[in-house]
Formats: structure tokens, C-alpha cells, sequence
């Protein structure tokens, strides 16, 4: 089984970060070690969340594994606290990057135009460095927007996408996703750059509209489980938008649907289906 750490806060409440990458990536078949950069109560779109900072423990936990001689096949980054605990990422990749195990960077740090309330733009220019460090990237526009100095917009072309990858993808990482991408009128989806090959890709699928928190965690968590399921980069990027969009669909259906994340709990044997259909064998 192949076994990946992912780097993130614990939100107690809100059915992000952690709290999704850790069931998604266990229905996939896929060994999740957790490295908690931070507990909050909730997540940062409710009022008055509390924050225990476990900066201090990162180096102690991980020098611990080192010592056990433990491996990862992947390493996944998301929601940071800081720009210290980017710093330590970086020492992280150096302590367990392979020539073989992939870095894959979530540079969670905003989403409609905006700066979530903890960061800075000086944040967003560190968090541009850990993406340099990274194999695969994942940035919605808004975070490629501020990592590469473009002007937001909401209206846009595939040309206006093409340029944030390039821009992006001189950062350094070998593939490059841009999420939220929505290329045509009832649609959207993803758009990614090769650098190695120089192709580009795109995927989109029919628009749900509706914007909700944590669903750049599960397409995160669904795109670096279906690498580790053997899935090349097209067909994780395919599952992965189809499951956050189906997982929306079903989440509007819901009379009860909380307003603070989606219902993909509800979603997860649609996932585990589409997934046996697809994956290679362990
Ligand atoms: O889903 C991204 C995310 C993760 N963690 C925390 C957040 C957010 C988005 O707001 O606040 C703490």
C-alpha cells in the first residue's frame, strides 16, 4: 500500500484540510500520515475561531520518523500557518523527497479574488518558493493570481489561463494544475501544463453553481490518491473534478446541507466506485 504524509491544520469543524484528506485518501487505498501544522475549532470563515500553533512540534515529529527509517510516497501539502512552517515544508522535502516519491503543493492560501484572513501577500511569495519545490502544484486562479503578480479576473479566456501556467510553471514544478478553471459558459473544471512535455491539458465537466469550503481539499486529496492508485496525471485530475462536482450536486440536494463544507461523506462510495473501476493494482 503505498502510504502518503500530508502537512495541514486540523479544523476541528468544517470539513476541510485534514478532516477531509484523511478519510478521502483511506477510501482510495492509501496509507495517511498527518503531520498537524495547527488546531483550530473551525476554519477561518467563522467568526471567533481559536488556533493552537503546533510550529514547535513539526521538526520533533518528523525527526521521530526519520529515526524509525520511515518512507513516503508522497508528500501533500496544504493550508500552512505561516511563513516558518513553509520554511519547514522545504526542510521536510529535504529530509524525505526521492527521486521517486512525489511533492505535491496545495498552496491554500485564498479563493474569489481574495487572501483568506490569516495571510498576506508576503505569504503568497513564500508559498510561491514551496510551489518551486514541488513535482505537482494545484493553485486555484485566485492563488495563481498572487503568486505570479497577474491581475485577477473573473472573466477570462484560455489564453488568459494559459499565461498564469506558464508564469507558474517557471516556478519550477513538473506539472501544473490551475483549479476553478471555467472555460465556457455551464462549465468548468481544470486546466494543467506538462513542462516536461510542453502540452497542455484541460478537463471540464457541467458547472454546479455554487462555491463551497473544502472542495479544493477534496479535489487535492482525490488528484495525489489517484497518482498514488496509478493513475496517470489526466485520468486523477477527471476523477478528482467529477467527484467534487458530483459531491456539490449531492450537498445542494441536502435541505439540511450545512453552509461550512460539503457532504462528501455522502459522496465517498461514489469515489471508492469510480476509483475500482479505474486503478491499477496496489
Ligand atoms: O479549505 C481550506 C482551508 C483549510 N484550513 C483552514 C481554512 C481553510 C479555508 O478557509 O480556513 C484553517
Amino acid at each position: 500500500m503505498k502510504r502518503i504524509l500530508t502537512i495541514q491544520d486540523i479544523s476541528c469543524l468544517g470539513k476541510c484540510s485534514i478532516t477531509v484528506a484523511l478519510p478521502v485518501l483511506s477510501a482510495m487505498g492509501v496509507e495517511t500520515v498527518i503531520l498537524p501544522t495547527a488546531v483550530l475549532s473551525t476554519h477561518t470563515m467563522f467568526q471567533n475561531f481559536t488556533v493552537k500553533d503546533l510550529t514547535d512540534q513539526l521538526l520533533p515529529i518528523t525527526n521521530h520518523w526519520k529515526n524509525e527509517g520511515v518512507t513516503f510516497d508522497a508528500i501533500y501539502t496544504g493550508y500552512l500557518g505561516s511563513a516558518e512552517e513553509i520554511d519547514i515544508a522545504k526542510h521536510i522535502f529535504d529530509e524525505f523527497g526521492t527521486e521517486d516519491n512525489v511533492i505535491f503543493v496545495d498552496p491554500v492560501m485564498a479563493d474569489n479574488g481574495k487572501l483568506y484572513p490569516a495571510f498576506d501577500e508576503s505569504y503568497a511569495a513564500q508559498n510561491a518558493t514551496l510551489c518551486g519545490r514541488a513535482d505537482v502544484i494545484v493553485p486555484n486562479i485566485t492563488e495563481a493570481c498572487l503568486m505570479t503578480g497577474t491581475e485577477y479576473r473573473e472573466q477570462y479566456d484560455a489564453d488568459y489561463i494559459r499565461e498564469l501556467l506558464q508564469k507558474l510553471s517557471a516556478l519550477g514544478a513538473k506539472l501544473t494544475v490551475v483549479t476553478g478553471v471555467s472555460l465556457s459558459p455551464g462549465k468548468t473544471g481544470v486546466m494543467g501544463f506538462d513542462r516536461r512535455t510542453g502540452e497542455y491539458f484541460t478537463y471540464q465537466n457541467d458547472r454546479v453553481d455554487a462555491s463551497y469550503h473544502g472542495t479544493g481539499d477534496i479535489f487535492s486529496s482525490v488528484c495525489i490518491g489517484a497518482l498514488m492508485r496509478g493513475l496517470d496525471m489526466n485520468e486523477a485530475m477527471k476523477l478528482a473534478a467529477d467527484y467534487t462536482a458530483d459531491t456539490i450536486r449531492v450537498t445542494l440536494e441536502n435541505p439540511r446541507k450545512p453552509w461550512y463544507g460539503v457532504d462528501f461523506e455522502a459522496t465517498i462510495p461514489h469515489l471508492v466506485n469510480a476509483l475500482a473501476r479505474v486503478a491499477k493494482a496496489d
